[in-house]
């Protein structure tokens, strides 16, 4: 048993856009719904969630795919459902979430009921490039409030493959519901069950860590992933109150903060995590509110800029994530995201 709060990427059901992706959608929701206890009212409407959104994908999108899964933040499950599209997008997000007042019969409708059925919502579209529509259901009316720092993250297997070796974890440095958090983006080498092995034991690892500084918790995984493959890891420390992020990584992540229009990359040493690791180093940046932090694997392009999202960093973690992966993940590789978002006051 471990008391610390923990938030960390968990198995991601992945659902392409084809004639059965309604029963498909539905089958699985109901299915991680009635795993987390929720009442068969409340599974009704994740039930009913999901066909929306693939009904929608099926009517308008050109490509698209569901994403499910089971989140827990602070112990506390919830069913998240993702739809992500490559377009065409929706021109008018605010009259789409008005129920039935999409003026061009496109995407939009149904969106609002969406937000009524869900406990969370919300919708981040770039026309012409695509959509990304996030639902949460928690299990239960007991959900811990939000710190100052929120967090979200997404991983999605390469092509052909169930499991993934991209995974990501959250934990709060030292009480829960502190001011500052340590992220940790994995990127087990290759793909496939060994990679998902590495995943697996560097969340293990990361989560019994005992450290607070990323240098530290870094060295903790590299002991950990002894006998494996290895990874790329960084570890980064998100500090609300004073206002840093503090990175220490090894093999190719990708971390950067965005804050008004300003961008600063978060650098990793060469090295693989388990096998090689370098001295570890830390690298700094500030972190003030309305900042994002994100870290990625090269299954994401490192191409894609802060500003071609506009919007995207005053919605939930998960959307954010959603929608970065949506527009910069390859096919030809397991792809992994993280964010945290400092609450404007
Ligand atoms: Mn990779």
């Amino acid at each position: 048993m471990n008391a610390t709060p923990v938030t960390e990427a968990g198995d991601v059901c992945w659902l392409r856009s084809d004639i059965a992706l309604a029963a498909a959608a539905r089958r699985q929701a109901a299915q991680l719904a009635r795993g987390i206890c929720l009442p068969e009212e409340r599974v009704a409407r994740v039930e009913l969630c999901v066909t929306e959104m693939a009904t929608n994908l099926l009517k308008y999108a050109d490509d698209g795919s569901l994403a499910l899964r089971v989140v827990r933040a602070g112990g506390h499950p919830a069913v998240e459902c993702l739809s992500l599209d490559s377009g065409p997008g929706i021109d008018d997000v605010h009259g789409a979430l008005r129920d039935g007042t999409s003026a061009s019969g496109s995407l939009g409708i149904g969106m609002g009921a969406i937000g009524r059925l869900a406990d969370a919502s919300g919708v981040h579209s770039l026309p012409g490039r695509g959509t990304v529509v996030f639902a949460r259901f928690w299990a239960d009316d007991r959900i811990p409030p939000p710190g100052p720092v929120r967090t979200g993250g997404l991983t999605r297997p390469i092509s052909g493959e169930r499991v993934c070796g991209d995974t990501w974890a959250v934990r709060p440095l030292g009480a829960p519901g502190s001011d500052a958090l340590l992220l940790m983006m994995c990127d087990g080498l290759g793909h496939g069950p060994l990679a998902a092995r590495v995943a697996d034991r560097a969340r293990e690892a990361f989560r019994d860590s005992g450290h607070t500084s990323p240098e530290a918790v870094l060295q903790d995984v590299h002991r950990g992933l002894r006998g494996t493959r290895g990874a790329a890891v960084a570890i980064a420390l998100a500090d609300a109150a004073g206002q840093r992020v503090r990175l220490s990584g090894a093999g190719n992540i990708a971390a950067l903060v965005a804050s008004e229009g300003t961008r600063s990359g978060l650098l990793s040493l060469p090295g693989i995590v388990g096998l090689q690791l370098p001295r570890p180093r830390t690298f700094e940046a500030a972190f003030p509110p309305g900042a994002a932090l994100v870290m990625h694997s090269d299954g994401l392009s490192d191409r894609w800029k802060p500003a071609d999202f506009r919007g995207l960093f005053a919605q939930d973690p998960a959307l954010a994530a959603a929608q970065i992966l949506n527009q910069a993940a390859v096919r030809r590789d397991d792809a992994g995201i993280v964010v945290a978002l400092h609450r404007r006051p």
